[in-house]
């Protein structure tokens, strides 16, 4: 690849180089190893000079997917067409800014490498998010005089602040008054990786934690803290939850009731001013570095040398709810019945899955009984459909940890357990996986459906009633299809999967396949989530979070 363009001027050396290389050049002085796309004209020169800067290019198939796997940038027509109606015209930085924390269009080759430091700071610093970044398309090839541009390096890791001091005192003060307090660990510990902190905090205070979805790992989620199988019974009786970068949205039940005590007294700890007081009013707010204020927090319980007791009533009934649950799911996983449910799909892989491995989720019930039934032990392990929960998402996760991964000297599996219709949004990242040579292991649990759906026989029997379109429940995908073929398709290991013998074959023959992706597709009862509906319904057991 030709670095510079050398152009010979009255005797002297004038050293050119072109908007592609400043891009690739500006995001590899801000330490960005990755970089994920879909090329056409003309932004094939920009992923080529990444390639030539030493980052590596990770061409997507489904842009959807690329957008999962945090794209900063994007193109626009040439600066002189716009207005014309040049192709693929659009006003993309008004667009985004609804959708970034930072949105903006270099209005020169030389104005480059400080946007790009500042899209990349302002991604990392403070809560993160996506940022976006249009180059105009005249500009990539356009040429600019080397020592004209003003080179940017690269930006310092984000300033970390305390809480203030009252603040935490209180939230001590209310912590040892309480008779039920609960911690609740958000995703935003695991981005501010307290997890050190945090179990030092869990250990000594002997306090009761359960996580968000993407809190789980870091504390694992078989410390004997851990309350995740009382989740429902822990939320609503808990007198005082110190809420740990952690939103009180939807997916806590906006902290009110029905499903929180109406007294519970919160402690918010986040980095966002912002956030406090959302639904809530906090009887405490801790603003700053989650990793900064949990230490504060530990160095006072150790100072007062203060402990909740193990032998409390509030401990010992969350345990007892915690054994009934697990008892619950334990037998719907083993019930002898000639289809798998979701609960005998998910025993069986949580007991093949290696503790470490990193778990992608998205669906309905397949993410939601499994965020329950697959444990994980380290921080930051799992990437799930999010807040939003938005479909497509996971095959794009999968594709950008495994390559991470790959890089590391003891890389992890990836794994990335898919509803049959989630799986569908980005399913040709399958052919991704295949290309690079990326050993993702993806589980489908193939239910004919979203939520549910029919078995064959049904649906041949429909199909005689009617139009499909007319009759077809809409939630149906069409029954047993063969997922596994698509990755077959590709040269990667296909399973198709009935029984647990299967499963677990298949499951182990795939870990052990450090080479090739793998997909099985795994058929379950397509009634399944309505069976365990009812019973859950009898046992006042609850997904947490359906979608
Ligand atoms: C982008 C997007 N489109 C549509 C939806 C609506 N939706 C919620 S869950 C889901 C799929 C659930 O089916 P599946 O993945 O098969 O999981 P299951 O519940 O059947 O196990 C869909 C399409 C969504 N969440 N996101
Ligand atoms: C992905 O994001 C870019 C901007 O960042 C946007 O232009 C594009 O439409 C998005 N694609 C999808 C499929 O969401
Ligand atoms: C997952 O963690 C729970 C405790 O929260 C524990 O009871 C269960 O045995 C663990 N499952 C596995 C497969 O390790
Ligand atoms: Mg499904």
């Amino acid at each position: 690849v030709v670095w510079y363009q050398l152009t010979i001027v009255s005797g002297g050396v004038m050293v050119e180089v072109t908007g592609a290389q400043l891009v690739a050049e500006s995001l590899k002085a801000q330490k960005v190893e990755y970089m994920f796309g879909i090329v056409g004209v003309p932004v094939i020169e920009v992923a080529m000079a990444a390639q030539a800067a030493g980052i590596k290019y990770v061409g997507m198939r489904n842009e959807q997917a690329v957008n999962a796997s945090r794209s900063v940038r994007s193109w626009s027509s040439d600066r002189n067409q716009e207005t014309a109606g040049a192709f693929q015209e659009f006003p993309q930085v008004e667009a985004c800014r609804l959708y970034s924390k930072f949105s903006a269009r270099p209005s020169s080759l030389e104005a480059i490498p400080s946007v790009m430091e500042k899209a990349v700071r302002t991604s990392i610093y403070g809560r993160p998010g996506a940022v976006y970044v249009d180059i105009a398309g005249d500009m990539v090839n356009a040429k600019v005089e080397r020592t004209k541009v003003r080179g940017v390096s690269c930006c310092s890791p984000p300033p970390v602040s305390l809480a203030d001091h009252t603040a935490v005192t209180e939230a001590v003060a209310l912590l040892k008054a309480a008779k039920a307090p609960l911690v609740i660990i958000g995703k935003g510990a695991a981005y501010g990786r307290a997890e050190a902190v945090l179990r030092e905090f869990v250990e000594t205070s002997g306090l009761l934690f359960l996580p968000t979805p993407m809190g789980k790992g870091v504390v694992p989620d078989d410390h004997p803290n851990c309350v995740s199988a009382a989740r429902s019974r822990a939320l609503l009786q808990a007198d005082v939850v110190l809420l740990l970068g952690a939103r009180l949205n939807w997916i806590l039940h906006f902290g009110l009731p029905p499903r929180f005590n109406p007294n519970v007294k919160i402690i918010q700890v986040d980095l966002c001013a912002e956030e406090m007081g959302n639904n809530v009013r906090p009887a405490a707010a801790l603003l700053g570095d989650i990793k900064a204020v949990v230490s504060q927090l530990v160095a006072l319980i150790k100072k007062d040398g203060w402990k909740y007791p193990s032998n409390t009533e509030w401990w010992s009934m969350l345990r007892e709810k915690a054994a009934a649950n697990t008892k619950i799911s334990k037998a719907l996983a083993l019930r002898a019945t000639p289809q798998m449910n979701y609960y005998t799909v998910f025993h069986h892989i949580s007991e093949l899955l290696p503790h470490d491995c990193i778990i992608v989720s998205e669906g309905a019930n397949t993410m939601d009984v499994g965020r329950t039934m697959l444990n994980n032990s380290l921080p930051r392990h799992r990437l799930d459909a999010g807040t939003f929960g938005t479909m497509g998402v996971g095959l794009g996760f999968a594709v950008a940890a495994a390559a991470v991964e790959r890089s590391r000297e003891k890389g992890r599996r990836v794994v990335c357990v898919e509803g049959d219709s989630a799986f569908g949004f980005s399913g040709m990242e399958v052919e991704t996986m295949c290309r690079y040579n990326l050993p993702v292991v993806i589980i489908v649990v193939n239910n004919n459906g979203i939520y549910s759906g029919v078995d064959a026989e049904t649906w041949k029997e429909m199909a005689k009633l009617g139009d499909l379109t007319s009759v077809a429940p809409p939630v149906s995908l069409l029954p047993e299809a063969r997922y596994d073929e698509v990755m077959t398709a590709f040269g990667g290991r296909g399973f198709l999967v009935r029984t647990v013998e299967e499963l677990r074959s298949a499951l182990q023959t795939s870990l052990s396949d450090w080479e090739n992706p793998s997909l099985l597709n795994v058929l379950i009862d397509p009634s399944s989530d309505r069976k365990q509906q009812v019973l859950a319904q009898q046992t006042h057991r609850t997904n947490p979070n359906p979608l």
